[in-house]
């Protein structure tokens, strides 16, 4: 049946491509995995990286699933994304063949042959006439390393393009940067154990009982009886759960915590020797002096006494305290600066490379870590720098393509390639699982430039997404469960993803895409050892050679599994490690000079105030545990449809919602100078008076957002601007 399929709908390069062995769409289970009763997979949503046990008939096909109680992550722990993880795929919209958009502006399908030969000619036809910027791809956190890389190096190296950005950009860029600047590389120094292991856990910008709910789990399991502060200007389900909310104002994070370094080294309350790993320490003192908490109660809207006593309680000496930092730092347009405030706090105070401690950004997308050092698009891939020669030759070699075949020009960011396009600079845009037309900020942009693209290609599991839709040519993807490869998670711990379903029709991994594309586009020769996402994961590893994450000691997917996951660094030789590990604990940093860098700057103007015309503060994020995203994935699922509200909704304080006349329920309109969305009123005290808060998971939402960005990482300002409200 298959090959028959087959047979009509493609010629022999294709099938010859989609046949050999690794390739999982169209009906091959992978020989590694033919058929035993159990196996197990890292969950494809969030970068908790919980490990999930699968059940398979005995065509090798999941059948269910559970938590998998062994592995060092989610001990036996799963949210209901993860437990309706192979439900989603089961859709009617699911992309099963290549799909081009004709004259009359319809969708068709077509063949796999015709589909490439689209990509190729019209593609090379805008790189001969507009040159080798005129085309960029956006991609993901959400696909393996192993094909992360593959795109990355077969743009740039193969096909002969500059730029490439990812939704990693949405998500983390912030924190990447932070770290990159103050530690001298793109290093997240703590690992999950520290949730149950420290005295004092603060959560800031970060809704865990939401967005992490197994690493709240693990904040459960602490038997040290921990503070637990949340830090968000919402009563959001993880400040509730707290021992202590700082309901600040949205933004007040820097003004604040100079505040406590202010009082901290008042009061001497820090650690010599974590300082003297440090440099800057006397500009830093001199700088924080002038944020005394009654200076910055305006910014803040806490009282002196809040500052004080949070200031003794993440310093008290001998208590291990850890910051943990998720989307309220990262996207804002001062977010680089506020992380490393987190991480100049946990400098001087010693709070780094122990147990229980550690300025720790939490990731959001299942792979955004391993993007970090894998996608090649802010970072040369296997943690390199494209400026640094040395390391453009290495990489080089490693791949055993040119030398001059990686060129130096470091690729925009997402928000310029967006404007490259309105210039009519970027003609051709290729987009790679993620959703942008309605999860970038300020969406309405998107549909505007679409206008003046000559080519959009979407590749995607699903045909029906707000971007497939508006597409010239639609790829169709396998998704997670149809496909090997590799993740990494928020406490540097790789694990593997396993085929275990057939992908529908003639949908392919993404790997496989890279691979055909490479053929058909004539570079194939440069990717000849990409032959299954093993080889290549063999190839990426030994580029990390003598990085700070080297995990050239990994032999194979089966180590990976063996050792219920492996952390990076992972160097050759490496003994038999534990568990858990963290960096830092020599107190030796990736800077040339070897020690930390305490970096500060004063907070910055809202780009947004509000004003007569849009009086409230709007905030965004995720809404509950059972909705990803854009919901291409979770709307998918009847069980989870079940545990939200399938109507946007707007959260509401009741003071404001008696001032305007608004009832429970009613539908009313929020707008800003950009769009406007239609929601139900949900009137709680969850937000404060003058604030409201939509989730991103309704279409629409973006479409009020502000164009705003941190200065250092171009991090999209997610969580506030100023709106209306129309009834
Ligand atoms: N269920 C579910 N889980 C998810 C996701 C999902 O879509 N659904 N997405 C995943 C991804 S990719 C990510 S990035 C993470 C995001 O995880 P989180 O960052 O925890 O989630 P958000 O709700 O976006 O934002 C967190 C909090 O920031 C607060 N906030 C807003 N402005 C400010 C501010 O100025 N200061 C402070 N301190 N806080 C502020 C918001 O009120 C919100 O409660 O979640 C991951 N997990
Ligand atoms: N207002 C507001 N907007 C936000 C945020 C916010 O807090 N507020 N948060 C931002 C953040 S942190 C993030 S991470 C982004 C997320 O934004 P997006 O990345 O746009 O959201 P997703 O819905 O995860 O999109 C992933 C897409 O990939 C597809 N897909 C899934 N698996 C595969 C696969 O294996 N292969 C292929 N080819 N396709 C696949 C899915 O069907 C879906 O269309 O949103 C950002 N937008
Ligand atoms: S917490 Fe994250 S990784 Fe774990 S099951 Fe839920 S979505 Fe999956
Ligand atoms: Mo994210």
């Amino acid at each position: 049946m298959i090959h028959q399929f087959l047979k009509q709908h493609s010629g022999p390069l294709t099938r010859e491509l989609v046949q050999e062995p690794g390739n999982f769409g169209l009906g091959n289970v992978p020989s590694r995995l033919k058929p035993t009763s159990t196996t197990t997979s890292i969950c494809g949503y969030c970068a908790t990286g919980c490990q999930l046990k699968i059940h398979r008939d005995q065509g090798g096909n999941a059948i269910n699933l559970t938590p998998q109680s062994k592995y060092p992550v989610n001990l036996g722990m799963a949210c209901p994304k993860g437990w309706q993880a192979l439900d989603v795929l089961h859709s009617e919209d699911r992309a099963t063949t290549p799909l081009l958009r004709n004259a009359n502006g319809d969708l068709c399908e077509i063949s796999w042959e015709i589909a490439l030969s689209e990509f190729t000619q019209r593609l090379k036809s805008i790189q001969r006439k507009h040159g080798n910027e005129s085309v960029a791809f956006l991609s993901t956190g959400q696909i393996s390393f192993e094909e992360m890389a593959f795109l990355g190096c077969l743009f740039k190296f193969g096909m002969g393009f500059i730029h490439g950005d990812a939704n990693t950009r949405q998500c983390m860029a912030t924190a990447v940067t932070a770290y990159k600047q103050s530690f001298g590389f793109d290093a997240p120094p703590g690992c999950y154990a520290d949730f149950e292991e420290s005295d004092v856990i603060v959560l800031i910008g970060s809704n865990l009982c939401i967005a992490h709910p197994i690493l709240w789990q693990r904040v459960m399991r602490n038997k040290r009886n921990p503070d637990i502060i949340v830090i968000d200007p919402r009563s959001t389900e993880t400040a509730q759960a707290a021992t202590k909310h700082i309901q600040l104002k949205p933004k007040g994070d820097l003004a604040l915590l100079h505040a406590l370094a202010h009082c901290i080294l008042r009061d001497e309350r820090i650690d010599k020797d974590s300082i003297s790993a440090t440099e800057g320490i006397n500009e830093y003192r001199e700088f924080v002096r002038a944020y005394a908490p009654e200076k910055v109660s305006a910014k803040t809207g806490l009282e002196n006494e809040q500052i004080e006593s949070l200031a003794r309680l993440v310093s008290e000496p001998g208590k291990r305290v850890s910051w943990w930092w998720t989307m309220g730092v990262n996207q804002s347009y001062e977010g680089v600066r506020t992380a490393q405030a987190i991480i100049n706090l946990c400098l001087i105070t010693g709070n780094i490379g122990k147990p229980g401690t550690g300025p720790n950004s939490i990731t959001g997308q299942c792979n955004a870590m391993g993007s970090r050092l894998f996608s090649n698009t802010t970072s040369l891939v296997g943690g390199h720098d494209f400026q640094n020669p040395e390391h453009r030759r290495k990489v080089a070699h490693g791949l055993g393509i040119p030398e001059d075949s990686i060129t130096a020009q470091a690729s925009m960011a997402y928000d310029e390639i967006l404007a490259a396009a309105e210039e009519g600079k970027i003609k051709g845009l290729w987009i790679v699982a993620t959703n942008p037309f309605h999860s970038w900020i300020d969406s309405g942009r998107l549909a505007r430039l679409r206008e003046k693209l000559d080519f959009l290609v979407v590749q995607d599991m699903y045909r029906t997404t707000e971007s497939a839709q508006v597409a010239d040519l639609i790829l169709p993807a396998a998704a997670w469960g149809e496909k090997d490869g590799c993740f990494i998670n928020s406490e540097r711990r790789i694990g593997t993803i396993k085929a275990v379903h057939q992908a529908p029709g003639m949908a392919l991994s993404d790997f496989r895409i890279f691979r055909l594309i490479a053929h058909a586009w004539g570079c194939g020769d440069l990717f000849s050892k990409w032959t299954d996402p093993e080889s290549a994961f063999h190839l990426l590893r030994d580029l990390t050679k003598d990085r700070p994450c080297d995990i050239t000691g990994i032999r194979s997917y089966q180590q990976i599994d063996d050792a219920g996951g492996i952390q990076w660094p992972y160097p050759k030789d490496s003994l038999e490690q534990e568990q858990e590990r963290r960096l830092f604990a020599d107190r030796k940093y990736y800077t040339s000079s070897g020690k930390a860098k305490l970096l500060f700057s004063s907070p910055a103007e809202n780009p947004e105030p509000i004003d007569a015309d849009y009086p409230f503060q709007l905030l965004t994020g995720r809404g509950t545990s059972s909705q990803w995203h854009t919901q291409t994935r979770t709307a998918k699922s009847a069980i989870l449809k079940k545990l939200y509200p399938t109507e946007a909704y707007v959260e509401i304080h009741p003071k404001d919602a008696a001032r305007l006349g608004i009832e429970d329920l009613q539908q009313i309109t929020i707008t800003s100078r950009r769009g406007s969305i239609v929601a139900q009123a949900y009137i709680a005290p969850t937000v404060q008076s003058g604030q409201l808060f939509i989730p991103m998971h309704y279409p629409q939402v973006n479409t009020l957002t502000h164009s705003s960005f941190d200065p250092y990482s171009r991090q999209p300002n997610y969580k506030l601007c100023a709106v209306t409200i129309r009834i």
